[in-house]
């Protein structure tokens, strides 16, 4: 099913809707931000130099920092009169970025969302057992309104308390599940531990997202839960979840690109890159009311294509995030992404899906160790040796993979710590 008729747009509607809205994007924030105002002022670009979403790159880019400079709504181009709901991130690292919703925003919002159940197949007989958290991040909210306004019936379990989630996700009829891929592992491993098969409990299909996450982790959680897990991209500062998401073909990830218009930059010259080529991806809002962000920095690497898919969207798709620049780790000279390690240990079949990656500075050299659970049942007790070998094995496929040494440790089952949300698969011991 198609939610909407902008889904299918041929590339010239798109292409003229795109101009319009970003036109009037333009006049928009250069009259009510001052912090567009000057940077357009600066550059010497007056709204009137924009005459279709082809110019978007004579626009000013947004960071992060421009959001904490501007905390908490010196960024908002509307009256706070206006502004319905306010989110924020959870500031681990620094202060906290505040992002902002009109009513017409939320209303966007909720049929991105909406878009998305019906590109996975959701049908409005569905409940949605909705895990992710509910509060100042995105995500609970934005898969809930989501359901809503498709039609299916919301669970609003959030986060926490693994048992209460098995107990209702048995007594709920839930169909679907929404969490991060990460907490989806650990869900269904506590569930196996409880002597139950998580596949016979009736969920069909998973959006999954929040996180980076390989093909071969989908593959795993696919075959633990005996369902779909389709990829679902977003980050506040664009809207939250619905940025772009995983059809039933789960070939790449359609753009809500009559809102959210992407661009590939080279992360060196911040030049535009082509179709196909590898870079960070930059989103400008060209719908949104509260916080019209130009050309935001996502750090996130992916790549756009514009070939035909399968279920008949036109929209432009993105490839997987391989990862975020900012967590991108330089080993010795080679870019190395948390994503490319989990690759060869799910390839290899050997251990868990459950990893840390511990880097640190050792005589001026950068270390990485690989910390992963042995699969269950492997115990240090039978099999030292065996754990021997397969650090090896792994060891060696890392180096002939990745072209790094790192140093491999196989750990217990269960002794890394488990997420219910984001994953944090790094321990970053430099500079401490
Ligand atoms: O994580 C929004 C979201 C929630 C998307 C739930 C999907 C599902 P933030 O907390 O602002 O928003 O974090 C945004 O998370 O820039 C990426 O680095 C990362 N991220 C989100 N989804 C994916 C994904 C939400 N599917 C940041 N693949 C983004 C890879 C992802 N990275």
């Amino acid at each position: 099913m198609i939610w909407q008729e902008e889904e299918c747009l041929s590339r010239d509607e798109m292409h003229a809707l795109q101009s319009k809205r970003l036109i009037d994007t333009v006049s928009r924030v250069y009259d009510n931000v001052s912090f567009y105002k000057n940077k357009m002022d600066e550059m010497g670009i007056l709204p009137g130099d924009i005459k279709g979403i082809d110019d978007v790159s004579k626009l000013p880019f947004t960071t992060k920092q421009d959001l904490r400079d501007h905390y908490p709504y010196k960024l908002f181009a509307v009256p706070m009169k206006k502004v319905k709901r306010v989110h924020a991130s959870s500031g681990t690292t620094g202060q906290p970025t505040v992002v902002g919703y009109t009513q017409n925003d939320l209303d966007l919002w909720a049929d991105c969302m909406a878009r998305f159940y019906a590109a996975m197949g959701a049908a409005e007989e569905d409940v949605v057992h909705n895990a992710l958290g509910y509060g100042f991040f995105t995500g609970g909210l934005g898969f809930h309104y989501g359901a809503e306004r498709f039609g299916a019936t919301v669970v609003p379990i959030s986060t926490g308390n693994t048992k209460k989630q098995i107990q209702v996700l048995q007594e709920f009829g839930s169909t679907i599940l929404v969490c991060t891929p990460s907490y989806a592992i650990y869900l269904g491993e506590s569930i196996k531990a409880m002597g139950i098969d998580p596949r016979s409990l009736g969920i069909k299909a998973a959006p999954l997202g929040g996180e980076p996450w390989t093909y071969e982790m989908r593959a795993e959680i696919e075959e633990l839960w005996g369902m779909k897990a389709h990829d679902s991209y977003g980050l506040s500062e664009i809207i939250g979840p619905g940025v772009s998401f995983e059809c039933q073909m789960q070939n790449h990830l359609h753009i809500n690109e009559d809102h959210f218009y992407p661009e590939i930059i080279d992360t060196e010259t911040l030049r535009p890159l082509s179709y196909g080529e590898s870079g960070e991806l930059v989103f400008t809002c060209i719908t949104k009311e509260a916080l019209p962000l130009l050309r935001y920095r996502t750090r996130d690497i992916s790549s756009l294509t514009d070939e035909p898919c399968g279920c008949g969207r036109t929209t432009v798709r993105m490839t997987k995030c391989a990862g975020r620049t900012d967590d991108m780790l330089i080993i010795r000279g080679v870019n190395v992404f948390p994503s490319q390690i989990e690759s060869v240990l799910l390839n290899l079949g050997e251990t868990a899906p459950h990893y840390v990656l511990i880097v640190d500075r050792v005589n001026n050299l950068d270390t990485l160790e690989v910390w992963v659970e042995g699969k269950e049942g492997v115990t240090f007790v039978d099999g030292m040796r065996h754990m021997k070998e397969i650090e090896k094995k792994i060891t060696d496929e890392i180096r002939s993979v990745l072209g790094i040494q790192v140093k491999v440790k196989l750990v217990e089952h269960k002794t890394i710590e488990r997420s219910e949300g984001k994953a944090k698969r790094i321990i970053d011991r430099r500079n401490k």
